[in-house]
């Protein structure tokens, strides 16, 4: 039967479903549209049906599917040299790394590539500090995470997490993780010994459902951290780079973190470029050979990131996030429905929690063509790229209210 879907003419959704079930692991449950183009906040299926993107890939999609000017960067780029490693050096990286410098004040980078290895990079780097600046045993260093976290897939990151089928399956882990509740800065200045190096948290923990903790607490957490000489981690994969209605989450608390984390956008949807952003003590804990990757940093990538934040902040998408999420915000609040527990969000970042199972909810709003997907179980995330326009938001908002007062 798929030797005959390979040799049709054109392919149906149907028959791409089938091949993706009967080739790939099933470590997805994917909503059955199959996307063939998209275009700003617009994908199209196989069918040519048009629906609004609103999950934006997680927030890897802030400036909007294939914008042209990271489109043209990156083909630019693509017919000069896409890749050298870091064994030689290449015109690309020394201008992300200013351009990333100007944009946040950190005095140095740590490109990798997904979000995961960036993840594992702040790790790697917060233990070799507590070694080598703070002073810890070797073998002894302790990093605390919060409960209900999302930090990627790496064996050492879901052995921190607390969801059971994050883990099930996956183990032995490594040591050398505490968990404490997510909110609670009296926790973790409990959970500090002499041995903890560094505190790893979501501003807003997004995988979580979209859980904003109560205002305040990164400013707290912040400066225990400082008084114990701990070395506050904020991982902003997912609410960095406009998404929350400033530059970073962090910002809302008037505070800075000693590492940040960046993924996801810094790609502007087209290639996976991570980061890790330090100050100059922090990350002169490296010496050559302590650490890499053979794509990390690549020129390709570099100049995707570099357009990407140009577009960033050239189309003023922080502010759009603000002024729209506010907007969308203060529409969804209105909706009223039996089904409907809460409606929650910073910038363009939403998440509608309902009383029973938020699947059904985005199959139904699929068929409206609008594209989301559920977050633990209940949550409805609504995320589009920031670049939506009020019109669409209205579009959207209609579409939901639909469903949601159905
Ligand atoms: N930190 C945060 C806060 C994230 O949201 C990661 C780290 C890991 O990034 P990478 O690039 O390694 O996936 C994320 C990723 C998925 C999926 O399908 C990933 C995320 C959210 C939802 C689904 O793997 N966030």
């Amino acid at each position: 039967m798929l030797t005959e879907i390979l040799n049709e003419e054109k392919l149906t959704a149907q028959n791409f479903i089938e091949l993706e079930n009967e080739y790939g692991a099933h470590n997805y449950r994917p909503l059955d549209v199959v996307i063939e183009r998209a275009e700003g906040v617009w994908v199209y299926d196989t069918e040519g049906k048009r629906y609004l993107d609103c999950l934006a890939a997680y927030s890897a999609l802030n400036q909007g599917h294939c914008h042209p000017r990271i489109l043209q960067a990156l083909v630019e780029q693509a017919s000069k040299v896409t890749l050298t490693s870091r064994a030689f050096r290449n015109d690309q990286l020394p201008l992300l790394y200013q351009d990333l410098h100007e944009l946040t004040g950190f005095d140095m980078v740590l490109p990798m590539n997904t979000g995961a290895e960036a993840v594992e990079t702040a790790i790697k780097t917060a233990r070799k500090w507590g070694y080598k600046v703070k002073g810890i045993p070797e073998g002894g260093a302790e990093i605390i995470v919060c409960a209900n976290n999302f930090h990627g897939r790496t064996v050492t990151i879901v052995g921190f997490s607390t969801e059971a089928q994050y883990r099930e399956g996956f183990g032995p882990f490594t040591p050398g993780f505490k968990v404490v509740p997510f909110g609670d800065a009296h926790a973790l200045s409990e959970a500090i010994t002499p041995n903890t190096c560094a505190f790893l948290v979501e501003p807003i923990q997004g995988e979580a459902g979209i859980l904003i903790p109560p205002s305040g607490y990164l400013k707290e957490a912040s400066e225990i951290c400082r008084s114990n000489r701990v070395l506050l981690m904020t991982d902003e994969i997912q609410s960095g780079l406009g998404r929350t209605g400033k530059l970073f989450a962090y910002m809302h608390d008037g505070i800075r973190p000693d590492i940040l984390i960046v993924g996801k956008a810094l790609g502007g949807g087209f290639y996976p470029v991570s980061a890790v952003l330090a100050s100059r003590e922090i990350l002169a804990v490296y010496r050559p050979g302590d650490h890499g990757s053979t794509f990390g940093g690549n020129p390709l990538a570099c100049a995707v990131a570099r357009a990407a934040l140009r577009v960033l902040v050239e189309e003023k998408l922080t502010e759009r996030s603000a002024e729209l999420g506010a907007y969308f915000l203060r529409l969804l609040r209105t909706l009223r429905g039996p089904g409907l527990k809460e409606v929650r969000g910073k910038g363009l970042w939403i998440g509608i929690e309902m009383h029973t199972a938020a699947r059904p909810y985005c199959e139904a709003l699929k068929e409206e063509g609008l594209l989301c997907k559920e977050t633990h179980e209940r949550v409805i995330r609504i995320a589009p790229p920031l670049i939506i326009r009020r019109e669409e938001i209205d579009w959207a908002f209609e579409r939901i209210k639909k469903v949601i007062e159905r």
